[in-house]
């Protein structure tokens, strides 16, 4: 039962935490029921946006991270979304393998997403999961992504502090970085330290945020952090990089402003979803779908006069689900 399910969450239950997740991947309707139920108690954790290339040392460094936060008694979620996934299961297993560590830490809790149908990008149950676990009371909630731009979630739209690893010797991505890529990074984090070119690499993202007209006018400049994620080293500066950002938008009000800014955005594509998941299943069970799509296939019909009569025909419909609470 979704309102049991609710509960439990609410009281920290990982298996809970687990089944709401698994009904969210698979469009489970007591997904709906639950969420609506834990949607009140959301907005608690803050959370840390982890983003960058294949290979920077995401994942590491979350891991290391976690293992920084956990030492100041806060609890931590974290979601790893994997774009190799759906060719392999390397890329998730490693990252299992790379954070056993924490598996084992009941103040932690760590759910790997495939990210279906297109490389890189965020899976589209992120955010809900988020509110999951921030539902389920981690302080902190990490989201480790390669996503920035061509996906239909960016992690901007989800995290409160966002932070873009690079390593050293990626001069010329930051120089061939397009305009408004830059501004995704609350922080750089220049992973990898232990490699030549860290310094350059720190100048060279100097350079370019100068050169930023929209960063050079923002009240909030950019902090850059030298971390090697391997043998912990700079967890520790990253930590305090994040409280900087967070009391500056604590400060400013721009949390709050983003906040409700991505909570308006969260809903239309909860919306959208919802909408076209209902009308799908309407069209499907009538059999109305394949009978529509192959008219449209021997251009019998056309899809816009097809929408429009679709939606006149189900905007009258019987609403799905009331027998949940
Ligand atoms: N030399 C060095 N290697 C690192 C460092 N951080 C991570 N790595 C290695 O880089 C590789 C990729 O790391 P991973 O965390 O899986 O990257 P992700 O794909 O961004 O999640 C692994 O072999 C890590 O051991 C670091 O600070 N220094
Ligand atoms: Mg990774």
């Amino acid at each position: 039962m979704a309102s049991d399910c609710a509960g439990e969450i609410l009281n920290g239950s990982p298996q809970a935490v687990a089944r709401l997740i698994t009904w969210l991947e698979n469009e489970d309707e007591r997904a709906y029921a639950c969420m609506a139920q834990l949607y009140p108690k959301t907005g608690k954790s803050y959370v840390i946006g982890i983003t960058g290339p294949p290979g920077a040392g995401k994942s590491t460094l979350t891991d290391s991270l976690t293992r920084f936060i956990r030492e100041l008694g806060l609890t931590v979620g974290i979601v790893a979304t994997d774009p190799s996934s759906s060719h392999s299961k390397g890329a998730i297993l490693g990252d299992r393998v790379r954070m056993s560590r924490l598996n084992a830490d009941p103040g932690v809790y760590i759910r790997s997403m495939a990210v279906r149908g297109y490389l890189g990008g965020t899976a589209k149950a992120t955010a809900e999961v988020v509110m999951v676990l921030d539902a389920s009371g981690k302080d902190a909630v990490i989201v480790e992504t390669v996503g920035v731009g061509q996906d239909e979630v960016n992690i901007t739209d989800i995290a409160d502090t966002t932070c873009l690893i690079l390593n050293p010797g990626m001069g010329d991505a930051i120089q061939s970085m397009k305009s408004g890529f830059m501004e995704i990074a609350d922080i750089f984090i220049i992973n990898k330290a232990d490699q030549r070119g860290a310094d350059q690499l720190s100048g060279e993202i100097s350079l370019r945020l100068e050169q930023d007209s929209k960063i050079k006018t923002s009240d909030w400049t950019p902090g850059i952090v030298k971390t090697i994620a391997v043998e912990d080293q700079g967890t520790g500066d990253l930590w305090q990089a994040i409280q900087k950002h967070r009391s500056y938008l604590e400060k400013s009000g721009k949390f709050l402003e983003n906040r409700r800014e991505h909570a308006g955005r969260e809903a239309l594509r909860i919306i959208h979803n919802e909408l076209f998941r209902v009308i799908r299943k309407h069209l499907e069970t009538t059999g109305q779908l394949c009978q529509l799509l192959e008219d449209i296939r021997n251009r019998k019909r056309d899809p816009y006069s097809a929408t429009r009569e679709i939606l006149a025909r189900c905007l009258s419909l019987p609403r799905e689900h009331e027998d949940e609470p």
